[in-house]
């Protein structure tokens, strides 16, 4: 009876959360910093000389070695009077040892008194950037003037005095520039002015009437603007949330353009395009957010902020790819315009915390993501069958169920690696314990899993029930590490297990209490073959503000909520991360999934794109997310196959399998109240064109597991926009409906139902091939192609020029395929030639790190396959075994699929002379070779004669 008491009115408290929607959530001119920053381009764009006007400090400037610093001076103090002796900016500008990169930072010269402003550093970057000194510095009275150079590439910027404007250039072209539209202005600590008394009444009628009568329409204006800059400053309200901002206004805007650049890319994350739409001039909207949300049924084509946030934006031209990195966690809104054709702005508005932007000046998008990543951190390496298939549903109900679950995809034959529980499995939503009744042997369930080579996934959110009886609770509390209100006492919200509080991860002591939760000893049930999924996480508050954390709580040494937010979880996902090591007795890579995160968030594993829909657009929406997300860093990414909202009709499903078959992050999940929608539930013809898109997966393992090796050296992402592969290519730059895997696929995605046929394009410069036939195809002149899409059909090209490794046998799981042999597919260019990689490992610990690994650069030339094994490639390892330790595994090639043969050869020959047997397929040139006498790892070839 209680029980069901508590069920009704825990269902309540659900349904109003479930009746979220957009007026949850701030718009622009709801939040006090985004107002008053738009209110300051507004201002400077009516009445240019009246806005902040920033003077340099002659007297101030250093020329460095590595960079230069001076203080400059807000002259108008257009948002208050600014505290004695705190009105003064010291701006450095420091050239870093990662290529082509340039920190900038601003910060106040305050009075000891004041409140310094939050760093992020010890969180975000993996340690302190190193500065380089080969430039060349000059300044005269107009400029300051620096240059430099890196692999060939001439780098240069400029600090222009009056107006106060920095500029970048790479080899003589301006690349970015900064304050070029005056929109710089920083809220220094102001002086918080008392209201002035009213007036008696009859008097305030006659001196507003006199004020009325006396100002100019000009007058009016700016006086209207320039309390529009001093609006809620010192406290603001949304619907029933107060916000006490106890500091004051903290915010910082700056412009930062591109100039001959008409499209920028990153900061996800948002439900919208890939190239960003603009906000600004002829479309006027609401600026991009970044602020981490949990926000029910979000909308698409929305800047709207979403569950992470990474503040990493890249433009690319051609010839030309650079970035901005602003390292603040605090709330962003982000304005794009295009101030002119062919070049576009981004007026970026931050609540508090610190100027602190890194300017990555390419010129290529490799180097970018190289650079970034080598400050934020390379992105952690999978274990293998993390990259494999997981099966996911809100709710696997008990051990029953999952055990029909696993053993239908063996009746099926669809092989599968991971088995899923959400949040159900647990004693009353107390992550770490199970529910007794309905998992009462959970060590054996993951056993019965792990005899076939699968894992096992719960879940592990990061409120904490209010209960003195479970244990996390008690502890967590007597520890002192929950987040805090104002006066010190812990936060206290709603969430799932009802009124819970808090771990404050940027504590190092709860992160360390976090982590020992994850021992085998502390968490009963749990075995080397469970891993972590950490849910709601922005964090989600139910009766918070906006969903989430009120601004002003506080944080681990007197930070506010509102400097952190964006970082919560992220340390959320580290502390897990920590906890998976600190639990490993083998050296087992950890593999947890979060769903908010941040720039760093790559070094602790995937990321997926929350509760999307079973609907076609969110299928197509899907694409450009994911874009997004690997282009900024994190490479790690997928949306719920399926989409998780709502029951997809088989077609969707269908060709959502298909589509995330070639995504980094592979997972079908689903609502606790749609229908069953497991592979097998749909029958013919859809079972099996759903079998078809995971084996195609499944066989593709070698190749992906190779593309997230690159990308933990180099921070290359796995799924790629086309303009990665033809940076010069101008039909690509907006391309978001199809991706590429790696460079060697290119996928058109079926978004609509009953498409009978599809166009794509395929861009000029390399010859394509249709991986299904192998047949080459004949786009355009344009490079469009008419494709047929029956529902087995989904478009993938394979770019001539690549050599793709795979594994042909499927079997249940990617664990029982370790002993199988390869198969190299090789696509020839119109020259003849292609180029490949291959890595693998052991697939499971961190022996890579010791130099444990496989790796074979694979080259077709002169009518020879050659294989050989450089060591330079993988710079983390500082030696390579020359045989590998991992035992089991077999590196074999067994197949060669060679495609664009022009005619059938005469011989094909072995490195010992052999002659290899082969067949030759006229129609696309196809010649398969067998048992090649090659093994990853050793040096080898195979000669074609003609
Ligand atoms: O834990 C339940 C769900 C989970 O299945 C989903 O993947 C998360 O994004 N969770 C959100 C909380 C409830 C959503 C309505």
């Amino acid at each position: 009876m209680l029980a069901a008491l508590l069920l009704a009115i825990l269902g309540l408290a659900v349904s109003s959360v479930m009746a979220v929607k957009q007026h949850d959530f701030k718009l622009c001119h709801q939040s006090g910093f985004c107002s008053r920053q738009r209110a300051v381009a507004e201002l400077v764009e009516k009445f240019p000389t009246l806005g902040p006007n920033y003077k340099f400090i002659e007297s101030s400037l250093k020329l460095g070695k590595a960079g230069v610093e001076f203080k400059i001076v807000e002259q108008s103090h257009i948002g208050g009077s600014v505290q004695p002796g705190g009105d003064e900016l010291l701006v450095t500008l420091d050239i870093l040892k990662a290529a082509g990169t340039v920190r900038v930072r601003a910060d106040p010269v305050v009075a000891k008194d004041q409140k310094p402003r939050y760093k992020s550093d010890e969180f975000v970057l993996t340690s302190v950037p190193e500065k380089s000194n080969l430039k060349v510095a000059s300044a005269n009275d107009k400029d300051v003037h620096y240059e430099w150079t890196h692999d060939s590439a001439k780098y240069a910027f400029v600090v222009e005095k009056s107006p106060f404007t920095i500029r970048f250039y790479v080899n003589g072209d301006e690349a970015i520039s900064m304050n070029d539209h005056d929109l710089f202005f920083y809220e220094n600590q102001i002086v918080k002015e008392e209201p002035a008394p009213a007036p008696p009444a009859d008097q305030n009628a006659a001196a507003e009437d006199k004020k009325v009568d006396e100002r100019s329409d000009d007058e009016k204006e700016f006086d209207r603007l320039k309390e529009a800059v001093r609006k809620d400053q010192w406290a603001e309200q949304f619907g029933s949330h107060h916000d006490s901002k106890p500091h004051g206004p903290t915010s910082i805007g700056l412009d930062i353009s591109f100039p001959g650049s008409k499209h920028v890319y990153g900061i996800p994350e948002h439900a919208t395009s890939f190239a960003l739409k603009p906000t600004r001039g002829e479309i006027s909207g609401e600026p991009y957010r970044l602020y981490n949300f949990d926000v029910f049924e979000y909308e698409l084509n929305s800047p709207m902020a979403l569950y992470g946030s990474i503040p990493f934006m890249l433009s690319h031209k051609k010839g030309q790819t650079v970035g901005v990195f602003w390292q603040n966690p605090s709330e962003m809104w982000i304005d794009v315009e295009h101030k002119s054709a062919d070049s576009t702005t981004s007026h970026w508005m931050v609540e508090s915390g610190s100027f602190d932007i890194f300017v990555f000046l390419g010129p290529h998008a490799a180097a970018v993501l190289d650079s970034y990543t080598s400050l934020t951190g390379r992105a952690a390496m999978p274990q293998s069958f993390a990259i494999a298939y997981h099966q996911c549903r809100w709710n696997y109900l008990d051990e029953a169920d999952v055990q029909g679950v696993d053993g239908n995809f063996e009746k099926h034959d669809i092989p599968y690696d991971v088995l899923w529980l959400d949040i159900e499995h647990t004693d009353g939503k107390r992550y770490f314990t199970w529910d007794n009744a309905k998992f009462p042997n959970p060590a054996n369930m993951q056993s019965d899993l792990a005899v076939k080579g699968r894992k096992m996934v719960t879940i592990i959110d990061p409120h904490i029930k209010k209960d003195d009886n479970y244990h996390v609770s008690s502890e967590a509390k007597s520890a002192g590490i929950f987040v805090k209100n104002k006066d010190g006492s812990d936060y206290e919200g709603w969430c799932w297990p009802g009124s819970s509080n808090w771990i404050d991860y940027t504590n190092a002591a709860a992160r360390s209490f976090w982590s020992k939760k994850f021992l085998y000893n502390q968490y009963e049930g749990s075995t080397p073959t469970l891993y972590t999924w950490n849910d709601m996480n922005e964090p989600s508050v139910f009766n918070g503000p906006e969903i989430t954390m009120p601004k002003d709580l506080v944080h681990h040494d007197n930070v506010e909520h509102r400097d952190v937010h964006n970082i919560y979880g992220m340390l959320q996902h580290r502390s897990t991360y920590e906890g998976h090591l600190l639990r490993s007795i083998d050296n087992d890579r950890p593999f947890i999934l979060s769903r908010a995160f941040f720039a760093g968030s790559q070094r602790y594993g995937a990321i997926w794109t929350g509760d999307n829909f079973a609907r076609w657009d969110h299928l197509e929406a899907s694409v450009p997310m994911l874009l997004s997300i690997g282009i900024a860093g994190q490479s790690f990414s997928g949306a719920d196959v399926g989409g998780f909202f709502g029951d997809p009709e088989p077609e969707l499903m269908v060709r959502w399998f298909q589509t995330a078959a070639f995504q980094p992050f592979y997972r079908g999940h689903a609502h606790i109240d749609t229908k069953r929608r497991e592979p097998w539930i749909y029958g013919e013809p859809f079972t099996g064109h759903i079998r078809s898109a995971i084996r195609t997966r499944y066989q593709l393992l070698p190749y992906i597991y190779t593309l997230f090796r690159e990308s933990t050296v180099s921070g290359t992402p796995v799924m790629r926009p086309l303009w990665y592969a033809f940076p010069d290519d101008e039909a690509t730059f907006a391309v978001d409906d199809e991706f590429m895997l790696g460079s060697a696929f290119l996928i058109k995605p079926v978004v609509q139902k009953d498409t009978a046929e599809t166009e794509v394009l395929l861009p000029a410069g390399s010859n394509w091939y249709d991986y299904e036939t192998l047949v080459k195809v004949d786009p355009s002149a344009s490079g469009k192609l008419n494709v047929k899409t029956p529902l087995d059909k989904l478009p993938v090209f394979l770019r001539g020029g690549s050599i793709v490794p795979r594994r042909d046998r499927i079997r249940r799981s990617s664990a029982l395929t370790i002993k199988d042999p390869y198969t190299l597919v090789i696509a020839l260019d119109e020259k003849g030639e292609a180029l490949g990689e291959f890595y693998n490992d052991d697939g499971r610990s961190f022996d890579y790190k010791k130099g444990d690994y496989v790796y074979a650069q694979l080259e077709f030339r002169d009518n020879t396959l050659r294989c050989t094994s450089p060591v330079a490639k993988y710079t983390d390892v500082s030696a390579k075994i020359s045989k590998p330790k991992f035992t089991g595994h077999d590196s074999r090639v067994e197949r060669l699929i060679i495609v664009g043969v022009h005619s059938k050869p005469k011989r094909v020959v072995s490195s010992s002379g052999a002659n290899l047997e082969f067949t030759f397929a006229r129609e696309g040139g196809v010649v398969v070779v067998k048992e090649p006498q090659g093994v990853f790892g050793k040096e080898w070839h195979v000669a074609f004669e003609f």
